[in-house]
């Protein structure tokens, strides 16, 4: 049986007790992952430590940079390793995989490579009553060692996200994947390994969440900072421990999306876009629509094209190039979404479409699938319409005005991510400029770049990242004041 080990100071390393790693496409066992106790957590943060002190944090900016290009290169030259290792662990089909995921992750590293060359400093000229005057100028120093904790829905994306913009400012990390994907943080061991990154700069510690290394890891006196994606349940955790030694934190969390339909919109465009925003990787992509607004006049057309494509959609082995829908991450989270199913009904939801379990016959009925779903007819108030799923299910409401809309969009605790759909740009540009969001698309969904601000407001998260807010999180200023 395969072993997925801990990666300490350049080194394998294995814990005291094992978890499985499980393939959610047919339930079969991938490997056992072995778990880092607080004594091999407090391992990894001192090899960091002494990287960052000795090695990494004295790096010059170029060489950093240079490293990073490497990175990205052994990322693609290891591309197809990377997308069978993401499928085996996530279950997304291998052409999102191909798409996604892996290409992303060789961008992280690329565009914080450049980014940390060319990035501006802040200086400022000041004036002074003798009329001699003082230069300002700010630097950038590196926070030290940062902790990094992530998700299964995009593993190697989200957590390459966070330790590309971490290492090109000049810290060391220790990364704490989730535990349902432990495998491509793994690979990327070896990647640094090849690329020449120094031992101690990365490290990877696998486990849990409380009581287990994603909660020793926040304890740790020794880290600097903790950047986390996940849910916001979580958040509130890992803010209270990190409260006692005031690190500073950056949140990317949950969210339950709003899409608002104009009947001006281009239909086919737009019930494409949305149907990529409600299914796409099976619904569990944090910036997904589980709530869809549309104006009352191409309502039920627009619910009846949807219902088509969502049935169109072809699930099956994620290993099929074909594949559109995978399963779920697990059983626990399959039993979630279905208890969301279930409430649905018992809230008075009409079931568009889908709804249970799909069977197919072989194998992949020991998998944690479920038929990508549509509901309409629910109150707003509804629990099934306020609390994030995390599944490929959305509920479709009407609206007649713009300010109707606005308002159903931005009832909700959560605040990351929203997208508009009509052909007057103006309309787009006022009601997109309305929403209590960190991110709103208009005519598009889920479209990058990946130097722009990130994040979310409310139970969505803290802070920003992207571009030159992810340098601003991972690294200090030093304001220097000359007088003249
Ligand atoms: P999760 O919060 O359960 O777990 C995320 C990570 O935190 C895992 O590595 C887990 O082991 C660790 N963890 C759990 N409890 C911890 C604790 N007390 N201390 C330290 N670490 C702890 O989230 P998940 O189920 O893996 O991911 C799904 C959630 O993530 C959804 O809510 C989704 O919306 C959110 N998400 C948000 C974004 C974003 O960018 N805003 C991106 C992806 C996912
Ligand atoms: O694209 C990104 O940078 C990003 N952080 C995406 C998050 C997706 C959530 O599941």
């Amino acid at each position: 049986m395969k072993s997925i080990l801990n990666f300490i100071n350049g080194q394998f390393v294995r814990g005291p007790r094992e978890f499985p790693d499980i393939n959610p496409a047919d339930g079969t066992l991938i490997a056992q992952v072995t778990e880092a106790d607080r004594d091999l957590v407090d391992q990894a943060v001192r090899a960091a430590r002494k990287a960052f002190e000795l090695e990494w944090g004295r790096l010059g900016t170029r060489e950093r940079a240079t490293c990073l290009h490497r990175i990205a290169d052994a990322i693609e030259a290891r591309f197809d390793c990377f997308v069978a290792a993401e499928v085996a662990d996530t279950g997304k089909p291998i052409a999102l995989a191909s798409r996604l995921d892996v290409p992303r992750a060789a961008a992280n590293f690329r565009v914080f490579a450049d980014l940390i060359k060319t990035a501006p400093l802040e200086s400022f000229q000041t004036d002074t009553p003798d009329g001699r005057n003082a230069l300002n100028y700010a630097v950038r120093k590196p926070l030290g060692v940062v902790g990094i904790i992530t998700p299964w829905n995009l593993p190697l994306l989200l957590l390459t996200w966070k330790v590309a913009p971490a290492l090109a400012c000049g810290n060391t990390v220790v990364v704490k994947p989730s535990e349902e994907t432990p495998a491509t943080a793994t690979l990327l061991a070896e990647v640094m390994k090849e690329s020449g990154v120094p031992d101690g700069v990365y490290n990877i510690i696998h486990g849990f969440g409380t009581n287990s290394a994603g909660e020793f890891l926040t304890q740790h006196p020794e880290v600097n900072a903790v950047t986390f994606t996940g849910e916001s349940q979580t958040g509130t955790a890992i803010m209270k421990t990190v409260a006692a030694s005031v690190k500073p934190v950056s949140f990317e969390l949950g969210g339950k999306n709003a899409a608002i339909v104009f009947a001006d919109c281009d239909f086919d465009e737009a019930v494409s876009g949305i149907c990529d925003a409600v299914f796409l990787n099976t619904g569990q992509v944090c910036l997904c629509a589980e709530r869809v607004y549309v104006q009352r006049p191409i309502f039920d057309r627009f619910v009846e094209t949807l219902k088509n494509k969502a049935e169109s959609l072809r699930m099956g082995s994620p290993m099929d190039q074909s594949t559109q829908i995978g399963p779920l991450i697990s059983k626990p989270h399959r039993e979630k979404v279905l208890s969301y199913y279930k409430l649905a009904r018992e809230e008075g939801a009409t079931v568009v479409t889908g709804g249970g379990v799909p069977e197919f016959g072989n194998a992949l009925d020991g998998g944690f699938y479920v038929q990508p779903t549509i509901y309409t007819g629910l109150l707003e108030s509804a629990r099934c319409v306020k609390e994030e799923i995390f599944g490929p299910v959305c509920h479709i409401a009407p609206f007649d005005e713009e300010e109707e809309a606005v308002s159903m969009a931005n009832d909700t605790k959560y605040g990351l991510a929203a997208s508009i759909w009509t052909t007057n740009l103006k309309r787009g540009h006022r009601v997109a400029q309305q929403m209590n969001v960190g991110i709103t698309w208009v005519n598009c969904w889920f479209l990058r770049d990946l130097r722009t601000p990130f994040g979310g407001v409310g139970l969505s998260g803290i802070g920003r990242e992207g571009g030159v807010h992810s340098l601003n999180f991972y690294s200090e200023l030093n304001n220097i004041c000359i007088r003249l």
